[in-house]
């Protein structure tokens, strides 16, 4: 039987990438259709964003004229790295498609973002969008949003009064930690992932968290979400309203 089990090593040896991983880039390769020549395309953080940027550019050595909008600095680095020339979001009117992650999304196309701590940058990259697409491995998929907490960009001077008024709102947290250390954002803020049980309107709860000064931005991403694509196996699968 050993050489069953070395001939089984072998072929491990040589597994493709991991299931969700595969899936991850099953959705961004079905997602990379939407780039027409001429696009400024926004540009995702997270390991789901990582294999567009990596199609990106390959487009962009197949000779495809495009020019993209990072939603993160890591983001900025690598695409810079792999030759995508880059815009600054003030230096644009409209971004044309953006392709990015999310940690949950719901049958409305609600998200929640932020598990990366880039919701903020993503949000405004979002909101400049003509068509955002969303990619995710299959486990993203929920009935409703809020078993992922609610990631809460925060000013630092405001962080004890957003604190409580969250908790008003039945959002309960902790200032989100890396190392050991408080995590800062690209914007230099604070984040804290509130707790706000499973979110039965999240339209609503992002409502009320827009009224609490000191927030700079929330993950809860409602009516901005154009298409969902959703790696499952070696299936593309896209959900739209
Ligand atoms: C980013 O991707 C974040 O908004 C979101 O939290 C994250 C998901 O990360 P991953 O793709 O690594 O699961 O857009």
């Amino acid at each position: 039987n050993r050489i069953t089990h070395h001939l089984s090593f072998t072929i491990l040896d040589k597994e493709p990438l991991n299931t969700k991983d595969l899936e991850k880039q099953v959705a961004a390769r079905e997602a990379v259709k939407y780039i027409r020549d001429n696009d400024i395309v926004g540009l995702g953080t997270g390991s789901t964003a990582y294999y567009t940027i990596i199609e990106v550019a390959e487009l962009v050595k197949n000779g495809l004229k495009i020019k993209g909008v990072p939603t993160s600095e890591h983001t900025a680095s690598l695409a810079t790295s792999l030759g995508i020339e880059l815009l600054d979001m003030n230096a644009v009117e409209y971004i044309d498609v953006t392709i990015d992650g999310a940690d949950e999304f719901d049958e409305n196309l609600n998200l929640i973002k932020g598990g990366g701590g880039a919701h903020f940058r993503e949000k405004i990259v979002a909101s400049l969008t003509k068509k955002e697409i969303i990619i995710a491995d299959a486990a993203k998929k929920v009935d409703q949003l809020g078993k992922f907490k609610v990631p809460v960009e925060i000013v630092p001077l405001a962080l004890n009064y957003v604190v409580r008024a969250m908790a008003k709102l039945g959002g309960q947290g902790a200032v989100r930690m890396k190392d050991g250390k408080q995590f800062i954002t690209d914007n230099h803020n604070l984040i804290v992932d509130a707790d706000f049980g499973l979110i039965g309107d999240p339209a609503a709860l992002s409502e009320k968290l827009n009224q609490i000064e000191g927030i700079l931005a929330h993950g809860l991403f409602v009516n901005l979400a154009a298409m969902v694509i959703v790696g499952q196996g070696t299936e593309a699968v896209t959900y739209t309203k």
